[in-house]
């Protein structure tokens, strides 16, 4: 939910996907990289991980950046934990009833052995979002673990959005606002689109917000030039 506090604008923006397909390594990554080299976003604070032993989230990750263009601006960014059973708490972060989500990131794990379970995921994202994904809350899609092989790649990750109803064509108002499947690696040392997918989410959240009145603006032509000043 955009919180407004001591003039200062808050975005919540959520990582969602099956379990152990990276999303503590992505924000852990993300947390690198603007912590270490001048990026247009900036981390505040420490991030906080709540895990088991095991490594996979116990409740959530969260973390606050800061947009450094318009510093006014900051991102509250949460990982749910994707196991399987854990619903009620993925309810609970992306969906609290007055701290609901600007903008999620659909993290799949791009081995085709788990095409089922990313699928499931993601329809629980699309029951939890009640049919505002794309219309009220943007999306981006990071098909991560792209260093590994046999694997799924943006076209045929395309075909499941396109059967849920999660793409549109291009004649619709909402083409523009499509998912952008972005092929990641999360770990640091590989790192693949990690800052740049992050970087859209957020600029689409700010968009949103900005222009749509937290939906996807269509009524107005957004330039590429005021676009990028965000
Ligand atoms: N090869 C490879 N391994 C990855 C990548 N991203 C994450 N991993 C590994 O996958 C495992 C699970 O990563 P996590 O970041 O804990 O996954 P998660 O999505 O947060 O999992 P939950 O918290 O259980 O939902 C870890 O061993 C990571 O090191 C990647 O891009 N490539
Ligand atoms: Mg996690």
């Amino acid at each position: 939910m955009v919180i407004y506090k001591d003039g200062k604008i808050y975005l919540k923006i959520v990582f969602w996907g099956m379990g152990a397909s990276g999303k503590t390594t992505i924000l852990k990554t993300l947390y690198r990289i603007t912590k270490e080299s001048k990026k247009d976003i900036v981390p505040i604070g420490e991030l906080q991980i709540i895990e088991k032993a095991s490594g996979a989230t116990l409740y959530f990750d969260r973390g606050l950046f800061q947009s450094t263009k318009q510093k006014e601006v900051y991102y509250r960014v949460y990982t749910v934990a994707g196991q399987k059973g854990f619903t009620p708490l993925r309810k609970k972060i992306f969906d609290k009833t007055d701290d609901q989500t600007d903008a999620v990131i659909f993290v799949v794990d791009s081995r085709t052995k788990f095409l089922e379970d990313n699928l499931e995921s993601l329809l629980e994202l699309k029951t939890m979002a009640n049919d505002r994904l794309i219309k009220e809350i943007p999306m981006i899609v990071m098909l991560n673990k792209q260093d590994l092989d046999d694997i799924i790649d943006e076209e045929d990750f395309k075909l499941i959005l396109k059967d849920e109803k999660l793409w549109y064509e291009p004649k619709n108002k909402l083409y523009i606002w499509n998912p952008i499947i972005y092929t990641s690696c999360a770990l640091y040392e590989q790192k693949k689109d990690v800052y740049r997918s992050f970087h859209e989410t957020a600029r689409r959240a700010v968009l949103y917000h900005v222009y749509g009145e937290g939906k996807a603006p269509i009524e107005i032509d957004i330039s590429k030039n005021s676009i990028k000043a965000i």
